[in-house]
């Protein structure tokens, strides 16, 4: 039997308190330092906290004897969050909002692992303070954690690639997608929030009574997931999985170069393949859309990081042979450490280079490759950047930086040198590239801007402006209250002006 479990097999002894067990243990080495452990007497009882304590501290867990300042992790046995949360009030204890209040079966976990293991919903009895729409902390109460709420910007959401709640969230993406195709700003928008805040949950949906609290699922939404969780699906997705518009238009826009306002004109006109489109000679297409069907197994096959990584050598290589010192930084899902992705997007920024030299970069670079053979498709779009001009007001508006919409030949033996050539067989990938140039005093924001995801940056623009007074862009942050625009080094800087939290870029994946 796990010794760890053999507790609370019916009523206990009363035996005296033992705290001084717990005084005098004897010192241990502490292995794991930044995590200060309390463990909560109250329900579980001074024997069982005394083993625990002396147990964790073997394995070089540091455990206090009284709630300080210090404590990062409470840990508790049969307490609820709010029970928690309900005793610190009464000690009259300012519990700091990184506090993480965790069931003793995350303990026992560490104590089998012999070190901390990740803490999942599970093992949360509340929420972070992270997620609480306006994090600012008010005098009045004390102590300040309270019961905590889910933000409804995804930017004060911490969204991994972890995704508890695939069987919701697919199901979203696709009733999103369909409602784009059909133009419904708004119930896409409605499906794309929910599909974001759920990608942010630590746990896993399991019953309508999870939902509770959980903002941005509206009626429509919820009766969805009551479908999902009853039925293992959901009737409107199967509709629109079998509906003719939404497979059509999903296989038109999956060409490079093909957008909504194509896709309805091959729709109304009868096309459902792309064969019968391809081969159609009354059909004019753009240079984008036929290097989009020339390139289209390649494309359609989603980039790996192995392959993104070889891109960017091939972006260095180039940006470095006309300014060696300039930054060259991988953004887009990459950046956000997705295994996959449908291209993959640089920002190329420098401090020495003079206005002419940044102007001129993209075009030497893509010149480059051009003669080595490299360049499939180019499309460089010059700058419209003013330094004066306030963020737009457009959530998803497109920047002004001069950029390129490549698509570059990716030689295998870049990716890996084992696959040599064998006679006959396609040597390359064909891979979209997009590079951002951008100056050297705003590459914070552009860097923040092209990180994504499209949802959290939407996000930040809509709490900048709702929440802060603000307006956000890829160029710039402007405080409307003081009339001034307000620079940032880092993206941290920004997310300290903005009053947020700062959210690493592999928790952005909203
Ligand atoms: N972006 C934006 N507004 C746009 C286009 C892009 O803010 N109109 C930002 C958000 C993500 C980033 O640029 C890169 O865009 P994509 O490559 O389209 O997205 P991604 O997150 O990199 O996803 P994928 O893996 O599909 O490339
Ligand atoms: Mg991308």
């Amino acid at each position: 039997m796990d010794p760890l479990q053999t507790v609370h097999l019916g009523p206990r002894k009363k035996r005296p308190r033992q705290t001084s067990a717990l005084v005098a243990s004897t010192p241990h080495d502490i292995r794991f330092q930044g995590l200060v452990l309390f463990i909560l007497e109250k329900k579980m009882g001074t024997t069982r906290r005394a083993f625990l304590t002396e147990l964790a501290r073997k394995k070089g867990f540091r455990v206090e004897n009284e709630l300080s300042d210090s404590v990062t992790h409470i840990v508790a046995e049969n307490n609820s969050g709010s029970d928690v949360l309900e005793w610190l009030q009464l000690q009259n204890i300012k519990a700091s909002s990184q506090l993480e209040l965790l069931d003793v079966s995350w303990l026992i976990e560490c104590m089998r692992a012999g070190n901390p293991v990740q803490m999942t919903g599970k093992h949360q009895l509340v929420m972070r303070q992270d997620y609480l729409p306006n994090p600012i902390p008010d005098p009045q109460k004390t102590p300040s954690l309270a019961v905590q709420k889910i933000s409804q910007y995804a930017c004060q959401r911490r969204t991994t690639l972890i995704n508890n709640n695939h069987i919701f969230t697919d199901a979203f993406d696709i009733l999103a997608e369909n409602s784009e195709f059909r133009e419904n700003e708004c119930s896409c928008l409605a499906f794309m929030r929910a599909a974001s805040v759920l990608k942010s949950l630590p746990f896993t949906i399991s019953s309508m009574r999870d939902t509770e609290g959980i903002p941005c699922l509206g009626d429509k939404v919820k009766c969805i997931m009551e479908e999902i969780i009853e039925d293992g699906e959901s009737s409107d997705v199967n509709a629109v999985l079998n509906d003719e518009r939404y497979k059509s238009f999903k296989l038109f826009t999956s060409v490079f170069g093909v957008g909504l306002k194509t896709s309805e004109r091959w729709f109304r006109m009868g096309f459902r393949t792309l064969n019968k489109i391809r081969s159609d000679k009354s059909l004019k297409f753009t240079r984008m859309q036929k290097a989009g069907f020339l390139y289209y197994e390649d494309l359609v096959s989603c980039v790996t990081r192995a392959e993104a990584e070889a891109v960017s050598m091939l972006v260095k290589e180039a940006v470095w042979a006309f300014l060696p010192n300039a930054l060259v930084t991988i953004t887009g899902g990459f950046r956000r450490g997705k295994k996959i992705g449908h291209d993959v997007d640089f920002l190329i920024t420098s401090q020495e280079a003079t206005e002419e030299e940044e102007q001129q970069l993209l075009h030497k670079v893509t010149k480059l490759w051009e003669k080595k053979g490299l360049l499939l498709y180019c499309d460089l779009v010059e700058s419209t950047f003013e330094k004066f001009k306030l963020p737009s007001r457009k959530v998803d508006a497109l920047d002004h930086f001069q950029k390129c919409f490549l698509i570059l030949k990716l030689h295998h033996q870049r990716v890996d040198s084992d696959k040599c050539s064998q006679q006959e067989e396609k040597t390359w990938k064909a891979i979209r590239v997009d590079l951002v140039m951008c100056p050297y005093e705003r590459r914070a924001f552009a860097l923040l801007g092209w990180t994504g995801s499209r949802q959290f940056e939407r996000d930040l623009r809509r709490y900048a402006t709702h929440e802060r007074k603000m307006m956000l862009d890829n160029h710039a942050l402007y405080d409307k209250t003081k009339r001034i625009f307000l620079e940032a080094e880092s993206e941290e800087e920004i997310f300290a002006h903005l009053g947020l939290d700062y959210i690493e870029p592999w928790e952005r994946n909203a």
